[in-house]
């Protein structure tokens, strides 16, 4: 018998230039086995990293996808938002969410807004406050540092200690999103490991993952970090294996490209270190919080 493979809405940017989303979402969930209907936010000659980029907002055109494709009366396992090119947005994935609800959607939202403290280029603070009414509909949300504390209206602070974090976990997850992860969290002292810290509402747990931090920013590894771990959800892993699989894969390809000499705003190597996403679960470095 042939099985079906796991059907996700990918509603993200298509940026021509520097593996950010779409251009990191479909080859990785792809190579996870899961099939991934893009739902295009904007179409760009690059990503907002590089200046002088080409912006094309398909904010119109959106309402008429969702339309036909509830014409052809799919169902889809999963749907997965990521850049929004406008506040506008919002409400359009609010009312995608709902055409296509049943009992076992997953929805995952990543709220693409910034990173290391500051906004995205031509996204503005309307975007938050929209982004902040979104995630009461997700079932897991990945926000980095930057933006969580954006969506809490706090002040960014890579000191921030574990304590001060917990609780930003806990707030996250009272306003809907039974899983908050947040990614990109400097561990003190500063510039030597980096990690991910998540909470599970349901069994009321805190999960840790670090990993060596290297100094390079690449763009788009929030992209494919969130993509590995709703592959590997959908795969059937738990939550603390997930995270391993997410933040190897991502150690992987930062280690991969940065001895490389090379312009970072291309982001990670992907086509190197697609293939480990073949290999079984690793044994993970997943901490357990008290
Ligand atoms: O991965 C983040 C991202 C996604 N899409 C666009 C971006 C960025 C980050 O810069 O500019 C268009």
């Amino acid at each position: 018998m042939v099985t079906q493979s796991n059907k996700l809405i990918a509603v993200h940017d298509l940026s021509g230039i520097g593996r950010v989303s779409l251009t990191s979402v479909i080859p990785i969930l792809s190579s996870m086995g899961v099939q991934v209907c893009p739902l295009p936010t904007a179409v760009l000659s690059s990503h907002t990293q590089y200046s002088d980029f080409y912006k094309v907002d398909l904010t119109d055109h959106l309402i008429p996808f969702i339309n036909h494709w509830k014409k052809l009366e799919l169902k889809f396992d999963a749907i997965y938002s990521g850049y929004l090119a406008s506040a506008a947005q919002v409400e359009i994935v609010e009312h995608l969410i709902d055409e296509f609800y049943h009992k076992e959607l997953l929805v995952v939202i990543d709220p693409v807004m910034g990173d290391n403290g500051a906004r995205y280029a031509s996204l503005g603070h309307e975007l938050t406050i929209e982004m902040q009414r979104l995630i009461a509909k997700a079932d897991i949300i990945t926000p980095n540092l930057t933006e969580a504390a954006m969506l809490l209206n706090e002040d960014y602070n890579e000191k921030i200690n574990l304590e001060t974090l917990k609780e930003w976990l806990v707030r996250l997850s009272e306003n809907g999103p039974s899983t908050v992860i947040i990614t990109s969290v400097p561990e003190l002292p500063l510039n030597k490991m980096t990690s991910v810290i998540a909470y599970d509402s349901k069994s009321k747990r805190f999960w840790k993952v670090s990993c060596h931090y290297l100094p390079a920013n690449y763009p788009g590894t929030g992209d494919s970090f969130t993509s590995v771990l709703t592959g590997s959800l959908l795969q059937g892993d738990s939550l603390p294996i997930a995270l391993d699989r997410a933040v190897q894969f991502i150690s992987y390809g930062v280690r991969a490209t940065f001895g490389h000499s090379y312009d970072t705003r291309e982001g990670i190597i992907l086509e190197r270190i697609l293939k480990n996403l073949d290999n079984p679960v690793a044994m993970g470095t997943y901490e357990l919080l008290d």
